[in-house]
């Protein structure tokens, strides 16, 4: 399960593609990549869009098809695009150890293209994470019919498939909360994420996450959960494991059912044993016996958190549909308890900008 570190040279190339508008939006946001391993691209039928991208290669598909206009919110269309420009996709697959792919869905370009790009992945045997924002309601139901059938032609590959709803941020940051800060607050969340996957899988740490385990772990098919928790004090390990289990913005999944999970630390300093092995036992407690558990952990002497932990639950059993928790009420007790605890807990658990609570009404 670990691999202790020492050797160098073996660290994957992760390709992170960003699909369509808040794709590439996603992209934008990450730090200017000194990572060798690390390749960005921007992917989207929409040319003027792509002159904006300020970091990555730009990868205008279906340009026959669209003649560089965009999919005019159809999933077919751009389902379409990148069928035909699948031999350019193909290259830039084949040429990742892992693929990161991230997207908004339900519009056109990501929604039919994001599948596609999976299937890729699949066939030529690479891991690959989806990391997909899903419409506010507000966005008329098209939109969501649309995410949903992207969330469908996902499950038909293998890829790991974590969900951001976007109406959970009306949850966690009020309904009042802006339209464009919910927006900017869904994007930190979606960099955040990005950034601590990939930070993950090319930094070396002392317990250095294998990449055939990975493999098996991301290769689970079912939903994933992924959240990043963090402290100051090593002592609070616990609750930054709970932060990190518990994010509302990720759709909820039952993570008794998980069959593999992938844990990161990153400390400033490092941590005694004892709370290592507290920290891996209660993860153990919180999953099915059979699961996997990839841990690793790294020294990031430069990171703003004393500790940071980054988990990632993948072959959890599917929810019937994926609705956002906001507009869903609770059918079962436990249900109803794991809602109330969210709801109590989700200040402490998102770092809101204290711009953004006060807008909503929920600062001290
Ligand atoms: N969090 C977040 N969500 C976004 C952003 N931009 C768009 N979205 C969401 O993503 C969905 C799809 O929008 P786009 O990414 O613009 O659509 P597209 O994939 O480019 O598709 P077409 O423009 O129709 O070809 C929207 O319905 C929004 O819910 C963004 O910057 N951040
Ligand atoms: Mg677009």
């Amino acid at each position: 399960m670990f691999e202790i570190m020492g050797q160098e040279g073996n660290t994957p190339t992760v390709s992170v593609i960003g699909v369509g508008g808040c794709g590439c939006n996603a992209l934008a946001l990450l730090e200017p990549g000194q990572n060798a391993t690390i390749q960005l691209y921007n992917v989207n039928t929409d040319a003027a869009a792509l002159a904006h991208c300020n970091q990555g290669e730009s990868v205008l598909i279906g340009k026959e098809l669209t003649n560089g206009y965009g999919a005019g919110a159809d999933p077919d269309v751009g389902k379409q695009a990148a069928e035909e420009s699948k031999s350019t996709l193909r290259a830039i697959i084949e040429s990742a150890d892992v693929v990161l792919l991230t997207t908004g869905l339900g519009g056109g370009t990501g929604t039919g293209s994001t599948p596609v790009l999976a299937k890729l992945a699949d066939e030529l045997g690479k891991p690959c994470i989806v990391v997909a924002t899903l419409p506010f309601a507000s966005e008329g139901q098209m939109r969501t019919n649309y995410a949903q059938q992207g969330i469908e032609r996902m499950y038909e590959t293998e890829c790991s498939l974590v969900t951001f709803p976007n109406d959970n941020l009306i949850q966690a940051l009020g309904a009042t909360v802006g339209i464009f800060d919910a927006f900017t607050h869904s994007n930190d969340m979606l960099k955040r994420i990005i950034t601590s996957l990939v930070q993950m899988l090319t930094d070396i740490g002392y317990l250095n996450i294998d990449l055939n385990d990975f493999s098996k772990v991301m290769r689970s098919p079912g939903e994933a959960v992924l959240g990043i928790g963090h402290c100051e004090e090593e002592e609070h390990i616990d609750t930054a494991l709970e932060q990190a289990l518990f994010n509302p913005l990720v759709n909820n999944v039952d993570l008794n059912t998980a069959t593999g999970v992938i844990i990161q630390v990153n400390c400033r300093e490092q941590i005694t044993l004892g709370n290592w092995e507290r920290l891996t036992g209660n993860i153990r407690d919180k999953v099915s016996p059979l699961a996997i558990i990839v841990c690793g952990i790294a020294s990031v002497p430069d990171q703003q958190y004393g500790v940071e932990i980054l988990v990632m639950a993948t072959g959890a059993q599917r929810s019937h549909k994926h609705e956002s928790r906001a507009n869903t009420a609770p059918a079962t007790q436990s249900e109803v308890e794991h809602v109330e605890s969210q709801e109590l807990s989700s200040d402490n658990i998102l770092d809101i900008p204290t711009f953004l609570c006060e807008q909503s009404g929920k600062a001290d």
